[in-house]
């Protein structure tokens, strides 16, 4: 066996959406905070990213999260998320695959019921509750970073739909959130296509003409999901299809999303404070969140959304990099 690298990982899946929990070998990325790690890894370790996530070690909607050395003094861990697109702020449903395998692999301390993790995010800090039971992590509230509502009720021109009325959301990324049938499409996986090509349509025109940036901290930039709401759900009880750049649907539920999605029903006045919002995936899945708090970001409203799922552990790997293979950094198909 010849290989110039020997990463492990602990493969899990968020109702439904995999996260390849990456946990040894990578070195600590150079950086005082998760911010800076995210920026540096992006410009210098990115082949790594595209090594684990792309073909044939990944796939086309394939993410991960790369476990690194905490930087705050209570902090279990940091964390970096990598996906097809890129490297995320944060990631819900990958936070909750990190929580669940650091659970079950005991790479934290574990206390029944609930175990507490802190994690570290270029985004911010998430604290992670793990109820267990018998050793087994049987399911995950994320306390994610504060989530709100950019704008509402914005048009956008997007070629071949015409005008689209969209909310721009934050919740660890940022969300543009379409009423489906506003474009005549049905809720319906048999339209993935369809829906696919919309929502990247409509992400490529929203970055060109507004593009979201965060109110604190700027390098949080650009729209790269737009949430799909199906028309016939209820303001308690979503239902949504995710597109994400570069063309992929999340699996989950999709846990930032569903912050901004919670963020944004919460500023329209369709959910009152402790209501819970029961949002679907694409696939059926579910995620609860509700508000845990309420503040402000660069002194625009917020929330502290909590957001509850579960995750499976799928299987434990050590991802080698023979010399002579002539793709060291995958290829997209
Ligand atoms: O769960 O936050 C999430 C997420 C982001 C992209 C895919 N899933």
């Amino acid at each position: 066996m010849r290989s110039t690298m020997i990463i492990s990982a602990i493969d899990t899946h968020t109702e439904g959406m995999p996260t390849r929990v990456v946990t040894g070998g990578v070195a600590t990325v150079p950086g005082d905070t998760m911010a800076a790690r995210r920026m540096y890894f992006a410009e210098h370790l990115d082949g790594l990213r595209k090594l684990l996530v792309n073909e044939p070690r990944g796939h086309a909607a394939m993410s991960g999260a790369i476990l690194q050395p905490a930087t705050t003094d209570d902090g279990h861990y940091g964390v970096l998320f990598i996906e097809v697109s890129g490297l995320l702020p944060m990631c819900g449903h990958g936070t909750i695959g990190v929580a669940t395998a650091l659970v079950e692999a005991g790479m934290v301390p574990v206390t029944e019921p609930v175990t507490e993790i802190r994690l570290d995010t270029p985004a911010g800090r998430v604290v992670a509750s793990v109820a267990v039971s018998g050793g087994h992590a049987d399911s995950v509230t994320l306390r994610n970073v504060p989530a709100y509502c950019d704008s509402l009720d914005n048009n956008v021109e997007v070629p071949g739909f015409g005008t689209v009325r969209y909310d721009m959301a934050y919740g660890g990324n940022f969300y543009a959130i379409v009423d489906l049938g506003s474009l005549g499409l049905p809720f319906d996986r048999a339209d993935k296509d369809r829906i696919l090509d919309s929502g990247l349509r409509i992400m490529h025109a929203i970055n060109e003409f507004r593009c979201p940036v965060h109110l604190e901290d700027k390098q949080i930039a650009g729209c790269k999901h737009v949430l799909f709401l199906d028309p016939a759900a209820e303001p308690t009880h979503t239902r949504n299809a995710m597109a994400i750049h570069p063309g992929w649907f999340d699996r989950s539920p999709c846990g930032t999303g569903t912050s901004a999605l919670l963020a944004r029903q919460h500023a329209r006045g369709l959910l009152s404070g402790d209501q819970v919002l029961h949002n679907d995936s694409f696939i059926g899945t579910t995620f609860q969140a509700h508000v845990v708090d309420t503040t402000t970001v660069g002194g625009a409203p917020a929330i502290v959304p909590a957001i509850t799922g579960r995750a499976w552990l799928t299987g434990t790997a050590n991802y080698l990099l023979d010399p002579s293979d002539p793709f060291p950094q995958g290829f997209v198909f």
